[in-house]
């Protein structure tokens, strides 16, 4: 299953580049520091250009579940919502994932926004196991889209490989 309904509004599952995404805002898997390096913050940078770095060293930094936005220089998206995700092994890891997602939709609600696409936030470079992700990750969303006031209408998951894919799909399907 790729798509659920949550009343009117949608989440998706789709297995790609993030950066590639048109959706209005794409999130990035971002540090406290708000400094991009390697995985989605690496493919964002480079394909974004440096505007989108310049602008996240005047936000200066945010606390782990934390998200803050900024423009998306030259990518399809018109945002970039930068949520910091767990390390795996900080503590709290599963509140702190819980919040970065949430932050992320307040963030793009405050902007007006319809439509949000979503990596496997902390599952790389972080560590976070998969599994444990998506069910997180799609019930924060899930309930968010059910119960806030929200301009969001689509909510994407963009997977990297097929495998996370799988991962997701597995997870949608036992959301109740
Ligand atoms: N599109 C979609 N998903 C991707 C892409 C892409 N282009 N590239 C990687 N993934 P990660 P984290 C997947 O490491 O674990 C950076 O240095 C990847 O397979 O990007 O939250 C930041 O600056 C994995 O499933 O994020 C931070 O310091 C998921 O995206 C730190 O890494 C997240 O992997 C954040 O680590």
């Amino acid at each position: 299953m790729d798509e659920k309904k949550v009343g009117t509004k949608t989440i998706r599952l789709v297995q790609g580049d993030i950066t590639e995404m048109e959706t209005d805002a794409i999130v990035n898997a971002a540090n406290a520091q708000l400094i991009l390096g390697g995985g989605v913050a690496g493919a964002i940078r480079t394909k974004g250009g440096p505007s989108i770095q310049e602008e996240c060293n005047r936000i200066g930094g945010t606390h782990v579940g934390g998200a803050v936005i900024t423009g998306a220089g030259n990518l399809k998206a018109r945002y970039v919502i930068h949520a910091v995700g767990p390390r795996m092994g900080e503590g709290d890891e599963d509140r702190k994932l819980e919040d970065a997602t949430r932050n992320s939709l307040l963030r793009a609600t405050e902007k007006s926004l319809e439509s949000v696409a979503f990596p496997a936030i902390s599952t790389g470079i972080f560590g976070f196991p998969k599994d444990r992700c998506a069910r997180i990750m799609l019930k924060t969303v899930a309930e968010f889209l059910k119960n806030e006031k929200t301009t969001l209408q689509e909510v994407v998951f963009c997977l990297w490989g097929e495998e996370d894919l799988r991962v997701f799909r597995k997870a949608l399907g036992e959301m109740d």
